[in-house]
């Protein structure tokens, strides 16, 4: 109907010409000045790790002059999709989103592929039968941290180590594949393995209660020599409990955890903990490199771009938390 009104129309009246192609960078309603609209979907503020991040991509849209609208789902994935619905109601130009767990997206994602509107998965993956539902991911490697971080243990142990595990949220990529990359690396030592293992949710509390536990259950934690925590939230929950059961975290019993954040440096300068695996926050740019290329017409967009990170230990702690620390 809008193209044979248009056709009756003088050609003077130019809105009939708006394309129905996707919007362009800036383009929305045809001006090119005006700000890219995007939404971005947030697992929640579970770590440190986890607000640095949302931080670092607040920042990068700011200073890129985009209007970003921020959604804490508090790691309720019921959460994520009403505010992706919201996304796709407002006609945003692009949605990122930092999925909670892998599954259960399919339905919302069709939803925004049929409102033409671009999807960035960034950090943990959602799994997904079809890729023409996002447009790319950003994320680490996650089965390389988990190697990394039993590559340092098992050098610091001779590979002779009894180890708990706290993992994070259950379902969630990054726990999946730290788990399987670390896994990965202790098999090949025989007497190091894996005693126990739980869920601590990523959470700083969780963490010491699920030690407080483990210490409990293997002889007041004589027979454990270290910690593998899929972060260092965790980590440092693990280190408070090994100090109330009378022991010397970093010591008696190593840890060692993901994320780097700046928490973890000032652990290790005290001696508390012994290395985490860096994973960086800043995620922004690539997402928003990628949403701009793909408005201006970019088809050759990887489906992964992935940021790396090194292992920090107490060798560099202080002078990379005084790096850090606000
Ligand atoms: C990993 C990320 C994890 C962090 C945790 O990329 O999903 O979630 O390692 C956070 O700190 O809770």
């Amino acid at each position: 109907m809008r193209f044979l009104f248009c056709l009756l129309l003088p050609l003077a009246l130019l809105g009939c010409g708006e394309s129905t192609e996707k919007k362009s960078a800036g383009d929305t309603n045809g001006d090119s000045n005006k700000a890219l609209v995007i939404g971005f979907s947030q697992v929640g503020s579970e770590s440190s790790w986890r607000t640095s991040f949302s931080e670092s991509v607040k920042a990068e849209a700011a200073r890129r002059g985009i209007d970003l609208k921020f959604s804490d789902a508090q790691q309720k994935q019921e959460n994520q999709i009403k505010a992706i619905r919201n996304f796709v109601a407002q006609g945003v130009d692009a949605i990122i989103v930092a999925p909670v767990v892998e599954t259960g997206w399919k339905p919302v994602l069709t939803e925004a592929k049929r409102a033409g509107i671009p999807v960035v998965i960034v950090d943990r993956n959602m799994a997904l039968d079809d890729d023409s539902l996002f447009l790319t991911r950003i994320a680490s490697d996650f089965v390389e941290e988990g190697r990394k971080a039993a590559n340092w243990l098992m050098e610091a142990t001779n590979g002779t180590c009894n180890i708990v595990e706290l993992q994070g949220t259950v379902g969630a990529t990054a726990a999946i594949d730290r788990m399987k990359g670390f896994k990965e690396v202790i098999a090949e030592h025989e007497n190091a393995r894996i005693i126990r293992t739980q869920t601590a949710e990523f959470t700083r509390s969780k963490g010491k209660e699920v030690m407080e536990a483990f210490i409990k259950a293997e002889q007041g934690g004589k027979n454990i020599c270290a910690v593998w925590a899929h972060n260092d939230e965790m980590a440092i929950g693990a280190a408070l409990a090994i100090k109330e059961a009378g022991l010397d975290p970093g010591d008696d019993i190593l840890i060692v955890s993901v994320d780097a954040v700046t928490d973890i440096f000032k652990a290790m300068a005290d001696g508390d903990t012994n290395a985490t695996v860096e994973l960086s926050p800043h995620m922004g740019g690539p997402a928003f490199d990628a949403i701009e290329a793909h408005l201006q017409g970019k088809t050759d967009i990887p489906k992964l771009i992935t940021i790396n990170g090194d292992v920090f230990t107490q060798a560099t702690a202080a002078e990379e938390y005084a790096k850090r620390k606000k």
